[in-house]
């Protein structure tokens, strides 16, 4: 297959950008000649284009009996959905491959290998991991993944501890805040999560059979108070190193095994961001499946299963956090009661942020494949509105709310 150049109708190649199939293969030849032999003895490799996110272009290269591949990923300087006309910094090519190699430091098992970054081509080649498939599509075929919720606890408590004050030395967490500053990543999220769904703003994508919702919504002086308290603690609480896009895109699974990629959003934010973002997408999956099409026990089933996942997620990483957090070199933070208050305010704000998830996937401008496969618009705004009340009831109740059962109780009730 030819890789055309992706951007030629909408903005000027880039110098770096590869040119041809020739070009990708070239790469990915000469950077895992040595990890990957079948690429250095493979005569012939192929290429095709596979990436459907918002913002790269990734490749599959392999050899042509496919037993041997790599995925190669490129940056441009702007969001590839948008061109030009929304500009990028390229740093968050590097902070991709920084970040991911820092989760494989923490959880190899969850991460696909790093083989390397390319500063020059703003590319990464990393391990394929086409064994799994997309957790929305997996979401959306009502898969059964016992292990999910338990190695996403895993995944959250060791990036978040290892990379918090209670691991790190002050000088050693200073220097990594400033090596992963990520604005224009940062910008996105602070835009398209705290600002467009809270208004009535042109990036927003609206179910015309929710309008009426999303401008009540709108006029809530009350939910932009607590919007904007979350906004303020996503700008300036640097905690620990995110992963800063948790959501099932994100994230490839099969029954046994979870891969967590994309962190090319990731940053020093506060703790409960990459908690609440997997959460929701939980929840907002949940809430899809009560009006997808299927048998309403095998829905309700499911959306069982998926609630069962959020609480199993919650308890392993709180375990697990506490498990470490007792290990802590520094004595301020090995006293009585310190991990408990820290784990208080990460779900406190893992509820405010799950909120603001729901309701930037149900109105804002990037959705979620599960809500929007259900195609009749008055039977997906149903499931919409669901999303809507559950995520503003998580940022209006977070402060009342402490304990994992409660929380699922709540959710039920949104789900009934
Ligand atoms: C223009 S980027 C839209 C969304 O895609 C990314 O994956 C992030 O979730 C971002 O908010
Ligand atoms: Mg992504």
């Amino acid at each position: 297959m030819t890789v055309q150049d992706p951007h030629a109708s909408q903005a000027p190649s880039i110098e770096y950008q590869f040119r041809d199939d020739a070009d990708v293969i070239a790469f990915a030849r000469q950077h895992v000649g040595d990890q990957l032999p079948a690429f250095t003895v493979a005569s012939e490799l192929q290429v095709e284009e596979i990436g459907d996110g918002n913002i790269n272009y990734v490749y599959r290269v392999c050899t042509p009996d496919r037993s041997a591949s790599v995925i190669v990923k490129q940056g441009l300087p702007w969001v590839r959905i948008i061109g030009e006309s929304w500009p990028l910094s390229l740093v968050r090519v590097r902070i991709e491959a920084e970040t991911l190699q820092f989760e494989a430091d923490c959880a190899p098992e969850l991460v696909p290998v790093l083989y390397h970054f390319d500063e020059s081509r703003s590319a990464i080649v990393m391990e394929d991991i086409g064994d799994h498939r997309n957790l929305r599509h997996a979401f959306l075929e009502r898969a059964s993944l016992p292990r999910l919720g338990e190695q996403m606890g895993h995944f959250l408590a060791t990036s978040l501890y290892r990379s918090s004050d209670l691991a790190l030395d002050a000088h050693v967490k200073k220097s990594r805040v400033a090596r992963f500053t990520n604005p224009d990543q940062c910008k996105i999220t602070e835009d398209l999560f705290f600002l467009d769904p809270f208004c009535d703003h042109e990036r927003n994508s609206i179910n015309p059979a929710l309008r009426a919702d999303a401008e009540a919504l709108w006029q809530d002086a009350a939910l932009k108070v607590e919007v904007a308290e979350l906004k303020q603690r996503f700008l300036s609480a640097p905690e620990a190193l995110l992963h800063g896009d948790l959501h099932a895109g994100s994230i490839f699974v099969r029954e046994d095994s979870t891969k967590v990629i994309d962190p090319e959003f990731g940053f020093f934010g506060p703790a409960g961001f990459d908690i609440g973002s997997w959460l929701a997408a939980l929840w907002l999956a949940a809430c899809a499946h009560t009006e997808l099409e299927g048998e309403q026990g095998d829905k309700r089933d499911y959306v069982a299963q998926l609630r069962a996942q959020a609480v199993t997620s919650w308890e392993r990483f709180a375990r697990e956090y506490r498990e470490q957090a007792a290990l802590t070199p520094d004595a301020s933070f090995a006293a009585p009661g310190v991990a408990e208050r820290l784990l208080a305010r990460m779900l406190r704000d893992a509820l405010g942020y799950a909120g603001c998830e729901l309701i930037r996937r149900t109105i804002g401008l990037a959705h979620v494949l599960e809500l929007e496969s259900i195609s009749d618009e008055t039977t997906r705004a149903r499931a919409e509105r669901r999303a809507l009340a559950l995520g503003r009831e998580l940022i209006m109740a977070r402060d009342s709310l402490s304990d994992i059962d409660a929380i699922d109780a709540l959710v039920a009730r949104h789900l009934a």
